[in-house]
């Protein structure tokens, strides 16, 4: 009989889920095991949203059949096994006990927490321990670093340009096409809401998401947010169908409307892609060649195409790079030493502001907001509120499908906060209830007035809003983008600040 040789351990993570992660692609069935864990730790670190541990858990286990179905052999450790995993080094300490493996192979990590842990196994296993570089994105690491070098500020329209030219998407020769490289300026339209309003892409539960839906709701049963329905897609075939079911339905008005709120309209002409890029089941450069494609059919407009590959290979490469450049204290950056608790309504969505009654609401049952509800509602009311960004960054990592501390990350502590001092983005996002009236129909309905400024009644926003520019005068007075907002306040008649500030202060007394 032949004797046994395999010698690597492939340790492959439940957001590694793609058929080309190097790791696989660098060893063959004969000389390499896999190992996946269901790992206590891992749905511990955060309190996550019961839909992203099913989706993790379920395209985790039929990732694991496809990878046997092609040969391999997979060490697959379930969470509702006799003893469960404790931690990933738990599952690798059981294999190395179980086979006279040489060598341990991983592909990098999507965060700083794992990557460190990571780094001492060697020692500890007394085994080699290989990372490779997660080749997943189109920017490497030392490719980050060369555009980064040298430069006190970075903003993404200029790298941006850079990954235009190297990828070649939506360029003619050295020009980009249609003459320019950015078309915002058309994509900031309010929505309506009407019978054509594209429906979500949804994948009927099968036996292996139905175990795991069981075993989430049983474990979980305290968890956050609603586990059913539970319609997304597990494996990379149904992603592949969601792909489609976006570029048919929603692409062509994704770039107008794409800054646009409506009540009770989760997704409107969103992609609700993001799971899966970053779970590995949707290749990001095959994703734009198709939205490219679509472009070049004539299917859908140049605004709504330019508009959706800037997001990826923009903003998701951008601020994957800023994460890694940045290093694992990022997450602790407080700028504007904020420090009140977050308001407990961020868990519950009980609250009368109906913007984030709303967006807090879908974010419980569907564990998704768009981007603009991150950003301009919950993300605007704690940075104007001063909430902790490090309590705020625990909670976007946790509530979201999508959230994974590398991307997540720099949007929230970068973006939201202004709490890398400006770093990511050249002045904070604050803003008054104008922002949310102009793009939403939220505050129809709104038991505070957005028009009134300072009354009992008036929207909290507001208020805030001068609040958080007052209080953070010292800091903020300075940047240029902000010079006509301080020269305004500078102009008000004492009283009328005073108001400001005192109807702030009964806001945040509320809280
Ligand atoms: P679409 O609106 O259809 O956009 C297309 C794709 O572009 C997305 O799927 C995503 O891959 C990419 N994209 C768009 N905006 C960004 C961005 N700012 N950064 C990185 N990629 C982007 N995105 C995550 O994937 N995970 C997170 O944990 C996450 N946390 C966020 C936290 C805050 C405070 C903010 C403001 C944004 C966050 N984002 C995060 C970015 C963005 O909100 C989501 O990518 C997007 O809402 C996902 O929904 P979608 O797939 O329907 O996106
Ligand atoms: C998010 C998550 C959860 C909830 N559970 C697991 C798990 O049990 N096993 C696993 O391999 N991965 C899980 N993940 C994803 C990891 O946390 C993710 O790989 C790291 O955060 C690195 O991005
Ligand atoms: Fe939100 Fe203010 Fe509008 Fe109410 S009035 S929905 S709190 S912006």
């Amino acid at each position: 009989m032949m004797g046994h040789t395999v010698t690597d351990l492939v340790l492959v993570l439940g957001d590694q889920l793609s058929p080309h992660l190097p790791s696989l692609r660098q060893t063959s069935p004969g000389d390499a095991d896999i190992l996946m864990v269901e790992a206590i730790s891992e749905t511990e670190y955060v309190w996550h949203h019961r839909k992203k541990i099913a989706l993790i858990f379920s395209a985790m286990r039929h990732f694991a059949a496809e990878l046997e179905a092609q040969g391999r052999r997979v060490i697959y450790h379930r969470l509702d096994q006799d003893e469960p995993c404790t931690d990933f080094a738990d599952g690798v300490a059981r294999a190395l006990k179980a086979g006279a493996y040489e060598r341990l192979i991983v592909t990098e990590p999507g965060e700083w927490r794992l990557k460190q842990a990571f780094e001492t196994w060697q020692d500890r296993f007394n085994l080699p321990v290989t990372l490779i570089e997660d080749d997943r994105f189109l920017c490497s690491h030392e490719r980050f670093e060369r555009w980064a070098e040298g430069r006190k500020q970075f903003r993404m329209e200029y790298f941006y340009r850079e990954m235009r030219r190297e990828t070649g998407l939506l360029m003619e020769g050295d020009k980009p096409a249609g003459g320019q490289w950015n078309y915002d300026a058309e994509n900031r339209k309010p929505a309506a809401g009407n019978l054509f309003m594209p429906r979500p892409f949804r994948v009927e539960p099968d036996a292996i998401t139905r175990d795991v839906l069981d075993l989430v709701a049983n474990r979980f049963a305290d968890g956050f947010g609603d586990i059913e329905p539970f319609h997304f897609a597990v494996t990379a075939a149904q992603a592949e169908d969601a792909l489609d079911h976006f570029i048919e339905h929603a692409l062509a008005d994704f770039g107008t409307y794409q800054d646009a709120m409506l009540k009770g309209e989760a997704f409107l002409y969103h992609s609700l892609l993001s799971a899966y890029m970053n779970i590995g089941l949707l290749d990001p450069l095959e994703v734009c060649r198709r939205v490219e494609a679509a472009w070049q059919a004539g299917d859908v407009p140049l605004n709504s195409a330019e508009g959706y590959i800037r997001q990826i290979i923009g903003w998701r490469e951008y601020v994957r790079g800023i994460y890694w450049h940045e290093g694992p204290d990022y997450v602790r950056r407080n700028a504007l030493g904020a420090s009140r608790p977050l308001p407990d309504f961020y868990w519950t969505g009980k609250t009368d502001m109906a913007c984030l009654a709303d967006a807090i609401g879908q974010t419980r049952r569907e564990a998704y907001a768009h981007h603009i509800q991150r950003l301009m509602v919950t993300g605007t009311f704690a940075l104007i509120a001063g909430i902790d960004p490090h309590a705020l960054h625990e909670w976007y990592l946790a509530v979201y499908i999508d959230a994974f501390e590398w991307v997540e990350a720099p949007n929230t502590v970068g973006m939201s906060q202004f709490a890398d001092g400006g770093l990511l983005g050249s002045k904070p996002y604050a803003a008054s209830g104008a922002y949310i009236d102009r793009m939403s129909d939220y505050c129809g309905d709104c038991r505070y007035k957005v028009k009134d400024k300072t009354g009992p009644d008036s929207c909290p926003f507001n208020s805030l809003y001068w609040d958080f520019l007052d209080r953070n005068a010292e800091t903020l007075r300075g940047n240029p983008r902000l010079g006509p907002v301080y020269r305004n306040w500078d102009r008000m008649s004492d009283e009328k600040r005073q108001a400001y500030l005192d109807r702030a202060r009964d806001v945040l007394a509320d809280l």
